[in-house]
């Protein structure tokens, strides 16, 4: 796994991009920097197993590298399932493309489709899973509440979303420990207090959290009929939803 050392050269003034330099270190920066990925991703395979449907579809939207794409195909046990795989960001979806052929020789039941495309455009129908891994809070806030009714709409009854955030807390107190313990566990993880700063501004405007009660309402408005948080690790969140 290549070593994500982007901050060590970049300054942070240029807003973060999912480009060709990103993509290459993408692992390596989830891993380093999301406090629960690995979780996150096991609970979708889980998930997929209990979940998915037999010949429904499956959405893994903004989904990078795959991973949640190859969690779900693991996990899946019914037949005749497709999953569609979205990213806008062209060197991910290359890498993704190229990942997802690789594993193909090994393959399950389910296909994946993977597509360069912006979510907000991606049609969604049958469904009986939709992940949005660490997706929805790269979206302007004002698009977020179509985002996940269209979702829904596209979803069979008890179909389940599974929509993990960076969020941030109503309590500024809160906020200000949660943050600083996410930053010591970047420097625990080998970032320096400087790419971590740098990264941070890099970030601002480009990743908006919100709160978990801005995510559940958002949900329930949207029609889900139960929502829960089922993992929390410092400031970062996954939420199931079932339709
Ligand atoms: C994982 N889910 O490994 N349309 C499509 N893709 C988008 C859009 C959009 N409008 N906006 C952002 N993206 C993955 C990790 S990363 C999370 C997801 C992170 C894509 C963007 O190109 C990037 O690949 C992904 O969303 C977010 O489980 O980097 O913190």
């Amino acid at each position: 796994m290549k070593e994500d050392t982007i901050y060590t050269a970049e300054d942070g003034t240029e807003p973060f991009r999912f480009n060709d330099a990103v993509a290459s270190v993408f692992p390596d920066m989830l891993q380093r920097s999301i406090p629960g990925y690995p979780a996150s991703i096991e609970a979708i395979g889980s998930l997929a197993a209990r979940y998915v449907r037999a010949n429904t579809n499956c959405y893994d939207l903004g989904c990078s590298l795959g991973a949640a794409s190859l969690a779900m195909r693991q996990g899946i046990r019914q037949p005749g399932c497709s999953i569609v795989a979205v990213d806008t960001a062209p060197a991910m979806i290359e890498r993704c493309r190229r990942v997802v052929a690789e594993e193909q020789r090994h393959a399950a039941s389910a296909t994946i489709d993977v597509i360069e495309g912006d979510i907000r455009d991606t049609e969604i129908s049958n469904a009986s899973m939709v992940v949005l891994n660490y997706t929805l809070q790269f979206l302007r806030p004002d698009d977020r509440d179509a985002m996940i009714q269209r979702i829904f709409d596209g979803m069979n009854d008890g179909g389940l979303l599974v929509l993990s955030e960076k969020v941030v807390d109503e309590n500024p107190e809160m906020e200000a420990l949660l943050v600083d313990l996410h930053h010591e566990h970047k420097r625990r993880n080998d970032y320096s207090a400087l790419e971590i700063s740098r990264k941070r501004a890099a970030l601002e405007d480009v990743l908006v959290p919100e709160t978990v009660a801005a995510h559940r309402s958002r949900l329930e408005r949207a029609g889900f009929a139960h929502t829960a948080v089922w993992l929390r690790y410092f400031n970062f969140v996954s939420i199931i939803a079932i339709r």
